[in-house]
């Protein structure tokens, strides 16, 4: 996500009927298997007696996203559903019933274009209306998106597309100046599983999009449904395998307590493929309560409030920079902002500060939302006291969302109220990235909890105050950068001997990525040619180290591994001299 603009194929391909979610084929180490009714491949599946236990508590109701369109297209028929615009359709608005049809045209193309259930497919849309037809009629095909983030360059795609072993791609043209539609094709010509590039807005797509809609066999709803991202904290995002089922619990409470109704009117700020602006409680949390969605192009101050005023939105989400400069621009602009009841805030910590300043300068209400596209989800409540709405991150979604808040050491509980290392498991929280069975085994304890690589603090209340973070991951105002995935671009680097990635603190992003680069034997590279190294190699714009720092060598821990500790420390003594 970015407050700035804005979130290997062996050729293996699927025919699992209709049944079975994600199903490889092939020589392929694809994770624990299912036993029992349910099979999902690559998907690790919640043990059965718990997975009783949450459809017997009615989280899960045997309901796919396909099926929930169309009772949301009887109930809401002629209400507006979607409304944004690209360049082809610069002023679209699509009712509930058009919304519906048009992804039922969209499953039908998609079949006849030769994708079959249970086969991945690389998405990476931006804001525009035509994300929903297009998600929705992957739904209703059996296919699953893998839901690449626009900032995602040629590296990201490459990866997502053979990790997933994708059958096709799914972009735009050309979008904010990047050339999406030759990045996919570059992508597809190195990936051997992908068959088809399609391009939305294209005549091609447009073909597709009028396909005659019929009847395809709804998909299995405890099996996947699509693969989301992590932010990461080794190397390059995982893939998070959610089911229809425990991904419309999520949604459905997140609407509920974020007070959605069918006349609230969500701004999608944030890049909408990501977890937090899908369903935080983001447009499929609009659609679920009837409501409208409208599609920010960009999430800047100027076009959000133009937006807010002309579409009298009511709703809308950002990560805490985006934030400060919305409550900044508030100050001196003439729009009209007195629709706006909600303002959640989320992604990175929401300081004291701000926290306090928003309501008064935005006139709304703030909600802080502390989630994971992993599973777990915290919201402040629209009826709590002000101190937990400012100081907290909120509690989970889930009375069976359980917490664990343990030593980082020893893994014991710490004493009430202590900072120790969150651990989580529940009903939408996933039991294992999609093949990765070596990350798993470190990822998630023995007993199923996700070890989520934030410190948090509990309250007497059950709120979690996130305090900081375990992982080796930058939270760059909300975009995760992975430091594993950056050292590694450096590396490729002639000149670069070693290299270790941390995070500087930063009074607007909250962090910025160091990069500390020890050169090779006779070398002498410098920052800028590091950095353009780096955005050479074809990487979201976020992951280009803020900082770089050339150093002979690095301090070690006692068993000889390079200190991120000490670089931390040597940063903040540098800090504090400027
Ligand atoms: P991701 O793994 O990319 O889905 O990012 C999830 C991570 O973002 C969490 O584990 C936290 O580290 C961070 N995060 C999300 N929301 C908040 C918040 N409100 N306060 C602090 N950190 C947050
Ligand atoms: O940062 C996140 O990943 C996030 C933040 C808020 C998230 O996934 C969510 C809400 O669902």
């Amino acid at each position: 996500m970015s407050a700035h603009h804005g979130v290997r194929g062996g050729g293996a391909h699927s025919h699992g009927g209709h049944n079975d979610g994600v199903h490889a084929h092939g020589g392929h180490n694809d994770g624990v298997h299912a036993h029992g009714a349910h099979s999902h491949g690559a998907h690790t599946p919640w043990p059965p007696d718990v997975a009783a236990r949450y459809r017997a508590a009615g989280h899960w109701r045997g309901q796919t996203f396909g099926a929930l369109l169309t009772s949301l297209a009887a109930a809401y028929a002629d209400r507006t559903a979607v409304v944004g615009g690209d360049v082809r359709r610069p002023d679209t608005r699509w009712t509930f019933a058009e919304l519906d049809e048009r992804a039922h045209r969209i499953a039908a193309g998609l079949a006849d274009s030769g994708l079959a259930p249970g086969d991945r497919v690389v998405l990476q849309l931006p804001n525009i209306p035509e994300f929903l037809p297009v998600v929705f009629g992957m739904w209703r095909a059996g296919v699953l998106p893998v839901f690449a983030l626009p900032a995602h360059r040629h590296s990201e795609l490459r990866h997502f597309a053979a990790h997933s072993e994708a059958a096709a791609i799914i972009t735009v043209g050309e979008h904010e100046r990047h050339d999406h539609a030759a990045t996919a094709h570059a992508v597809a010509a190195e990936v051997d599983s992908v068959r088809q590039v399609l391009v939305v807005g294209s005549d091609e797509f447009d073909d597709l999009a009028a396909t005659a809609p019929r009847e395809l066999a709804d998909p299995d709803p405890e099996g996947v449904a699509f693969l989301q991202l992590s932010g990461g904290s080794t190397g390059l995002p995982k893939l998070i395998p959610r089911t229809h089922d425990d991904y419309l619990y999520s949604v459905r409470e997140s609407a509920r307590i974020c007070g959605l109704r069918p006349d609230s009117v969500y701004l999608a700020t944030l890049p909408v493929s990501h977890n937090y602006p899908l369903s935080s409680p983001g447009v499929l949390g609009a659609l679920h309560a009837g409501a409208a969605t409208v599609m920010a192009p960009r999430p800047d101050a100027d076009t959000a409030f133009r937006l807010i005023e002309a579409e009298r939105v009511t709703i809308t989400g950002v990560v805490p920079p985006l934030a400060a400069a919305w409550v900044q621009a508030a100050a001196r602009t003439d729009r009209d902002l007195s629709s706006l009841e909600v303002l959640l805030v989320g992604g990175a910590k929401c300081g004291r500060e701000l926290a306090e300043r928003i309501g008064p300068a935005l006139g709304c209400r703030l909600q802080q939302v502390f989630g994971m596209a992993e599973g777990l989800v915290c919201y402040t409540r629209l009826d709590d006291p002000e101190e937990i709405v400012l100081g907290t991150q909120g509690r989970p979604i889930s009375p069976d969302d359980e917490i664990r808040v343990v030593d980082p050491d020893t893994g014991a509980d710490v004493a009430p109220g202590e900072t120790g290392a969150l651990l989580t498991r529940g009903p939408y929280t996933i039991r294992g990235y999609y093949r990765a069975d070596e990350h798993n085994a470190t990822a998630f304890t023995p007993d199923g909890f996700y070890r989520t690589g934030d410190l948090v603090r509990r309250t007497p209340g059950g709120q979690l105050e996130v305090v900081g973070r375990a992982k080796e991951q930058i939270n760059r105002g909300g975009e995760k950068v992975a430091a594993e995935e950056v050292e590694n671009h450096l590396m490729a680097h002639q000149g670069v001997l070693d290299a270790a990635v941390v995070a500087v603190p930063d009074p607007y992003l909250g962090e910025r990525t160091c990069a500390y680069v020890v050169p090779a034997a006779g070398a002498s590279p410098t920052g800028p040619e590091l950095r353009k190294f780096v955005r050479e190699r074809g990487v979201a714009a976020f992951k280009v180290p803020d900082l770089v720092e050339v150093v002979e060598q690095f301090p070690v821990t006692g068993v000889g591994k390079t200190s991120k500790r000490e670089l931390r420390a040597a940063l903040a003594a540098l800090a504090r001299k400027q």
